[in-house]
């Protein structure tokens, strides 16, 4: 179910304050910086199996070290808690690799 996009910058400061919310669609984005491209590749490979496990996918681009990150649920056309829950995970791959 679609969250409220009102309550979403609560919610994020909350539990994943680094994420932004962008509108038209409402999505969450945010903007990764590694050492270098195996640091980037070496995390997209980690929320990728946890992603596909999931069944929840991000929209992202990659280039050299950076990775932007754009998560929305495409069947709710917004965002929902699926989105929350994967940036979370996000949050916790790159924190656990040292960012
Ligand atoms: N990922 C995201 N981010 N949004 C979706 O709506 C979505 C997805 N739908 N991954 C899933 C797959 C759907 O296409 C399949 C058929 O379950």
């Amino acid at each position: 179910m679609k969250l409220d996009a009102s309550k979403l910058p609560a919610l994020l400061q909350q539990h994943i304050p680094k994420w932004k919310v962008l509108s038209e669609p409402t999505r969450l984005q945010r903007s990764y910086a590694f050492k270098d491209f195996n640091e980037a590749w070496g995390f997209m490979s980690r929320v990728a199996l946890h992603a596909e496990k999931a069944d929840h996918h991000p929209n992202w681009y990659n280039v050299y070290n950076r990775v932007d990150v754009e998560l929305s649920t495409h069947d709710a056309g917004g965002v929902t808690q699926k989105d929350i829950d994967l940036a979370t995970k996000m949050e916790k791959i790159a924190h656990d690799m040292g960012q």
